[in-house]
């Protein structure tokens, strides 16, 4: 390829290159990029087969191999149904609320690839898996309200363990589903990182996320304090989009020993978010602790004093989220979330099968069937199985979960961040410990970023044999985690109440908290020095995803660029052959383009030579290739 680059180049043929036409020419080593993207999955390949993937490192794996899963019968000749995606282009985001508001039917948002995963299996599903069922969902499912598919902890998630892009998610997955909103999970000021960024960070991200096809940003804050919303949620007014303002449901409103998370609190809330500006409400039950009689009352109190539609969204932790999603139904909420059944339960959301064979007949249902969803949830079923090492050992809901509140987005996250450090085995401690820091810290809301602190904070607990009592011991000196100290510095903002004032000093020590929202205090981020700086890193150029994705993250961002040049896009890698790897004779087809692919056959593999290199011999469609890899440790 080298020499036909140079026989072809202009310069070559018109006879003007000197001696250091090699040295200036950087085309000529442009090669056909499908030769070097077979190449390098080649090597990404070999090298999981050889070293295994970073990411099984110390887990079970399932028995294998594992077979693929089954997709829904779906003629994809046909083109996709009008669905809520158009509705919305037409009617605009507040045509579009007030629709929902007038609509009977009950909305239906399918949190699978977002919420579910991240609740089950530590954020781990991979791009591949879910543009496969892209185009049925579009052809199939049309009457849904939204598919959450992005957001959370995905973004992170995508680039530091999965080694892809989340914007290349996004942006082949709007391309596979046209007509379907796509919602995602946007933490206000902390986009989908786990500190507030500066102002104009926030509006970068917004602005692409919504140009890359996000309808639906569903803005929260960790402390519920609306302030810090306001960036977040002007930016997605300004895009278009549809502006989702949660409220973060915490405690239980007939508590009448924790006073402060009572009704009024709720309605005072949805009325601030009415007036900055939101297109629906959302109630944000993070951890799954709404019961039915709360759902009902709460409910029927927002309808009376908002005039927002209202889309709820829990957890069945506790096993128990069905009946208060069926309570909000019958108190008029406009739009639910539930995750496909074999995708749902446990610390997900509750199964959607379920929910709508609850609803059939019922002037509220969804207006499809629950047996539509039957070949869908089969799908899932199988792609969960690739997935098994991440999941929790967990057989059953716990009603356990309305003593430590954790966000079941959060449970299998903080058991990986346990095992990480070796403390898996003592789980029932740090769940007891999540509860106790909660109380040090003034029964705060616990959700992304506000509940990794309490869990690192358990963690450390835990892991340092500390008490409640030597925690709040003014004379006892700790090394209080860098989180925490950012929480109590005010960098994730303030509770309605503020921060315990003796626990806030020790803390703190001689650091002085913010006066304010902490994107008051960060000055504007230099968008085009940061970005010279991101290339100068990453030494090529980055467009403006690629920007988002540096300010978000530098450094998990600068070692996924590094990954990409190494190994190329391994999102293109089906899931089985990304973590499990392949055996002698055993051929797997890697999608590279839409129709194009690239069948692999493993042939066989030496022993390491005195060098640590292992060579295996591969048939790429057809010809032999013989891949070199260093065999590590
Ligand atoms: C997230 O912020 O990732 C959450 O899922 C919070 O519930
Ligand atoms: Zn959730």
């Amino acid at each position: 390829h080298f020499l036909e680059n140079v026989i072809n180049h202009p310069a070559f043929i018109s006879g003007e290159c000197s001696t250091r036409f090699i040295d200036t020419t950087p085309e000529l080593f442009h090669f056909p990029k499908r030769r070097d993207r077979a190449t390098r999955l080649l090597r990404f390949v070999g090298d999981v087969i050889v070293n295994g993937n970073d990411e099984m490192k110390g887990r079970t794996l399932p028995k294998l191999p594992l077979s693929a899963s089954l997709l829904p019968a779906t003629d994809l000749a046909i083109a996709p149904p009008p669905g809520s995606r158009d509705r919305l282009k037409e009617l605009g985001a507040r045509g579009f609320a007030e629709w929902m508001r007038n609509e009977e039917r009950i909305l239906i948002t399918d949190t699978t690839m977002r919420d579910a995963h991240q609740s089950l299996f530590a954020t781990r599903m991979r791009t591949a898996d879910m543009l496969a069922i892209a185009p049925h969902y579009a052809r199939q499912l049309p009457e849904l309200f939204s598919l959450e598919c992005w957001g959370g902890a995905t973004f992170d998630v995508a680039m530091r363990f999965l080694k892809e892009d989340p914007w290349e998610r996004l942006h082949k997955l709007r391309q596979a589903a046209p007509n379907i909103l796509f919602q995602m999970l946007l933490r206000a000021s902390n986009a989908v990182g786990y500190t507030n960024y500066a102002d104009n960070v926030v509006r970068q991200f917004v602005q692409q996320a919504a140009k890359e096809g996000i309808d639906v940003f569903r803005v929260f804050d960790s402390l519920n304090w609306v302030d810090n919303m306001r960036v977040a949620m002007d930016a997605v007014q300004e895009s278009g989009a549809l502006c989702e303002a949660a409220i973060c449901y915490t405690g239980d409103i007939f508590d009448s020993s924790r006073p402060k998370y009572n009704l009024k609190y709720y309605v005072d809330m949805a009325k601030q978010l009415e007036k900055a500006g939101a297109h629906i409400l959302g109630i944000k039950d993070m951890a799954g602790v709404c019961r039915p009689r709360a759902a009902r009352a709460l409910v029927k109190a927002l309808k009376e004093e908002v005039g927002l539609p209202i889309h709820f969204h829990t957890h069945d932790t506790s096993g128990g989220s069905i009946a208060s999603v069926l309570a909000m139904v019958e108190a008029g909420v406009d739009a639910v979330d539930g995750a496909m059944d074999s995708m749902s339960g446990l610390t997900s959301q509750p199964s959607l099968g379920a929910l709508v064979a609850a609803l059939e007949g019922d002037p509220r249902s969804p207006g499809f069937t629950a047996q539509k969803l039957q070949p869908f949830a089969r799908y899932w079923e199988g792609v969960r199985r690739y997935y098994a090492p991440f999941e929790a050992d967990i057989r059953s809901g716990t009603s356990d979960v309305y003593r430590h509140e954790m966000p079941g987005g959060q449970y299998t996250n903080l058991r990986e961040q346990a095992r990480a450090m070796g403390l898996e085995h003592r789980w029932d401690e740090v769940s007891q410990g999540y509860a106790d820091v909660n109380k040090l810290f003034g029964d705060i809301v616990k959700v992304t970023p506000s509940s990794k602190v309490v869990g690192d904070m358990a963690l450390f607990m835990v892991a340092n044999e500390l008490t409640p009592a030597d925690v709040a011991d003014p004379v006892k000196e700790i090394a209080f985690p860098e989180s925490v100290i950012s929480l109590f510095r005010g960098e994730m903002g303030y509770p309605a109440d503020g921060f315990p004032p003796a626990l806030q000093a020790k803390v703190l020590k001689d650091r002085k908290p913010l006066p304010g929202r902490a994107g008051a205090d960060i000055p504007p981020v230099d968008l085009e020095a940061a970005r010279a700086q991101a290339e100068k890193r990453v030494d090529r150029q980055i467009n403006d995803n690629d920007l988002a994705s540096y300010l978000m993250y530098p450094k998990v961002f600068a070692d996924f660029a590094e990954h990409q040049r190494h190994f190329g896009d391994v999102s293109l890698v089906p899931t089985p052959l990304f973590f499990y790897g392949m055996s002698a004779r055993e051929e797997v087809t890697i999608e590279i383009d839409p129709g194009k692919a690239l069948i692999v056959r493993l042939i066989g593999r030496t022993e390491p030579d005195e060098d640590g290199m292992v060579k295996l011999f591969f048939e790429l469609n057809g010809q032999p290739r013989t891949v070199r890899v260093p065999k590590k440790g």
